[in-house]
């Protein structure tokens, strides 16, 4: 008889759904969304609802390897998990005594969002190294720091609220795309009045289903932001009560705004001074009304700033304390776990006797082949693919090619950073190990167990880490704590968020919803001040804020836009997850795909169907040109991230991505990327 088992998507989205798996005689007959939880309301994204075909894929890896070809030409051969992991140990003990451990640097990101497999065991034991540590900033740091300048602490609008808004704004969001679970709740809101307006470079899925889109030009957000600010605050249609409460630096921010006039910002974000007097005012008396903020606006130069512009908005118009009001970028934070008992970040002291060194993931490129003192000698990759998702992709390889580098890599695929690895080792899914999950886009905590066995000789990051502490003699009783023991030591905080929620409940419930409020009632982040702020305001601090055009768009280096006139964002392809559903033809096809305008087609005498070279001095790749309404004239895109491997010579659109730094957070500027194109000849 078939058995429903309950997991949890551990992909990098904000929705993190309860799934429900169907089982029969051990093997998964079916996936589907769980219709009891609150936000996955029994539905799942197109990538997912297959995930039983990546799951089963004849191209998963099955057993430890070693290298035999040359780095990048993905020649390995089987060996055994004991030869796997003496060699690495060997390695890392030679490396550690030689150059010392700060040579190890351990690199991943969020192939499973699961805490204890995205950093638990995994930490402790390159903290006990002392290892180099890793700045995670590829994804959000800049956000989260304009958020953080911006708000104090990083809290949002709940999904379920999203309901109740009279217009939602989904700002660099493509809902549809990559947060879809909050669409039937948009959908409700329409049903009942509300109107969808989608500010966005590109016209997606998300902003072919608005009332309205505004295109708006790449890394000009904060220029739209101050404009709106300038109609609303001129035209008298700010909370006065809101701000005199809760708010602080009004006056200042009433100065600061007054040059940003309609007009100035039109110039800069190509939307029409008549669009956005009318935005403004909409967004202004339009109660409640609710912004979904998503990352795409902060992967552009000054993405901190113009995050932290936008969302100072809902304080400006008091909607924070409505019902369907305020912003949503992240709703993380929240989940106020115990990170350092998961992490031990005090390890480093027993074997440094300090912290370690930082390096920024962004700048992996550098970090291989200019770092030194010491210079990075081993490497070792879980839960990410950075031949592929990293910026200055040649620069990244030239140093994933480097002969005294050593390289292991954990898998589950066959992935360009897999071609690299000395070692490779096979990772399970996270339909096959224990976790806990928190989530970005809801404030739902969650636990799977493990709901099909791992197939050949995949083990979890978490038993990899454990069995590598054993091997290299630490001693340390966490480094043989067991997945329990992990989640007991996340569940140990006294924040009243996390208030009753315990292992046995997370046994029993499978997902818990925080105590943000009172169960039933929505939760206002910003209600009535709240803000993370010494007085618990919201410090607007305007004389901060200010616009720059980014270097690399239409109003940057004027040098640089006449070599290269094109600006290319590449953000998130609708069937993908960055590059973890690489394998598949139709994702290989969609990542192929180069968005233009007739305009900047016509003249380089590019038509729908041709090979397109896109370059610039950094490098260059493939893609087939589709001529069509998606993009302004300017404007190219290309959907990501394609893997490489199975890219023409091997590169992909991060062979143009720049290696520049965010304003704040350090964060990669993937959407700030100016390039020239051409037709590859017959
Ligand atoms: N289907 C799918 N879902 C995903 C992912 C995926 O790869 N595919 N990836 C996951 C991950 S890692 C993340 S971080 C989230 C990200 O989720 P999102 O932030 O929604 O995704 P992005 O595609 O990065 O950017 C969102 C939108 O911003 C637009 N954009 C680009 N530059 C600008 C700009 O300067 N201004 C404005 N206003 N808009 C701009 C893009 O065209 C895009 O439509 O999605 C997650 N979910
Ligand atoms: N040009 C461009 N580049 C981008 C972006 C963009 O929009 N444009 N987006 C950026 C963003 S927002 C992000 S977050 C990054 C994402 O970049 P990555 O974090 O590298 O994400 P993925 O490409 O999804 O690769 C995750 C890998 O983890 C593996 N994995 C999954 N679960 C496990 C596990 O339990 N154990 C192990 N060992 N492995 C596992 C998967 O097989 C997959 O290969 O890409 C960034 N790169
Ligand atoms: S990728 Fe996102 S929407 Fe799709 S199943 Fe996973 S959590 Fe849900
Ligand atoms: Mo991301």
């Amino acid at each position: 008889m078939p058995e429903v088992r309950h997991s949890v998507c551990a992909l990098d989205c904000p929705d993190c759904c309860s799934l429900l798996v169907t089982v029969e005689n051990e093997r998964g007959i079916k996936l589907r969304g769980n219709p009891d939880h609150p936000v996955t309301r029994g539905f799942l994204c197109g990538k997912v609802a297959q995930y039983l075909e990546r799951e089963y894929s004849p191209a998963r890896l099955l057993y430890p390897q070693r290298r035999i070809g040359a780095k990048g030409e993905g020649r390995f051969e089987r060996i055994t998990w004991d030869e796997a992991l003496d060699t690495i140990a060997l390695r890392l003990q030679e490396t550690a005594a030689k150059s010392g451990p700060e040579a190890v640097l351990p690199y991943s990101y969020a192939g499973t969002m699961g805490l204890l497999n995205f950093g638990g065991m995994a930490s402790r034991f390159f903290h006990r190294l002392g290892a180099s540590r890793l700045d995670r900033t590829i994804c959000s740091s800049a956000g989260m720091a304009g958020l953080t300048e911006a708000l104090g602490v990083r809290y949002a609008t709940e999904p379920e609220q999203f309901r109740h808004a009279k217009l939602i704004l989904a700002w660099g969001a493509n809902v549809l795309g990559t947060n879809v679970h909050l669409w039937p709740f948009i959908m409700e809101a329409r049903r009942n009045g509300a109107r969808l307006y989608t500010i966005d470079p590109c016209r997606n899925r998300t902003g072919a289903a608005s009332d309205r889109h505004y295109f708006i030009h790449p890394g000009s957000d904060t220029a739209l932001a101050l404009a709106i600010m300038h109609v609303i605050i001129g035209e008298n249609l700010h909370d006065a009560d809101y701000i005199e409460r809760y708010t602080s630096g009004f006056a200042g921010l009433r100065e600061r705004v007054s040059p940003w006039t309609p007009q100035r910002a039109a110039g800069l974000t190509g939307i029409a001074a008549e669009d956005i007097v009318s935005l403004a005012r909409e967004y202004a008396t339009t109660r409640p009304a609710a912004i979904r903020l998503n990352y795409g606006v902060q992967r552009s130069e000054r993405g901190a700033m113009a995050i932290r512009t936008i969302a100072l908005l809902p304080a400006l118009v008091g909607s924070w304390k409505e019902v369907g009001g305020g912003l949503q970028l992240s709703t993380s934070q929240a989940f106020r776990l115990n990170s350092d008992a998961l992490e031990r970040p005090d390890l480093q002291w027993k074997s440094l006797g300090r912290e370690a060194r930082l390096i920024n993931m962004t700048e992996l490129g550098r970090a291989l082949t200019e770092v030194v003192n010491p210079r990075v000698e081993a490497l070792v990759v879980y839960n990410s693919n950075p031949a592929a998702i990293a910026p200055d992709q040649n620069t990244v390889l030239a140093g994933l090619r480097r002969e005294d580098l050593f390289t292991v890599v954990l898998e589950q695929f066959q992935n360009d950073t897999a071609d690299y690895a000395d070692i490779l080792l096979p990772a399970t899914t996270f339909l096959e190990h224990t976790d806990i999950y928190k989530a970005y886009g809801h404030y739902h905590l969650q636990l799977a167990r493990p709901a099909l066995p791992a197939p050949g000789e995949a083990k979890s990051n978490v038993e990899v880490f454990r069995l590598l502490a054993a091997r290299m003699g630490f001693d340390d009783s966490c480094l043989r704590d067991s997945e329990d023991d992990m989640i007991r030591s996340l569940l140990d905080s006294s924040h009243p968020f996390l208030q009753g929620i315990t292992m046995e409940r997370l046994e029993r419930e499978h997902s818990i919803r925080l105590n943000v409020s009172e169960p039933g009632t929505p939760y206002l982040p910003f209600a009535s001040g709240g803000f993370g702020t010494v007085d618990g305001k919201c410090h607007f601090r305007a004389e901060e804020l200010d616009y720059t055009p980014p270097i690399e768009s239409r109003h940057g280096d004027p040098e640089l836009r006449d070599r290269f006139p094109l600006e290319l964002i590449s953000p998130k392809n609708d069937d993908s997850m960055n590059s973890t559903f690489g394998h598949r033809d139709t994702v290989d096809r969609q990542t192929a795909t180069l968005h233009l305008h007739a305009e900047d087609a016509a003249p380089r005498g590019i038509q729908t169907a041709d090979s397109v070279r896109v370059y610039n001095d950094r490098g260059s790749c493939v893609l087939m040109a589709q001529v069509d309404g998606t993009v302004r004239p300017g404007v190219i895109c290309a959907p990501s991230v394609r893997w490489s491997r199975r890219s023409p010579r091997k590169r992909g659109v991060n062979a143009l991505t720049s290696p520049r730094l965010t304003d704040a957070g350090g964060g990669p500027v993937f959407y700030s990327c100016l390039v020239e194109v051409e037709r590859i000849g017959d």
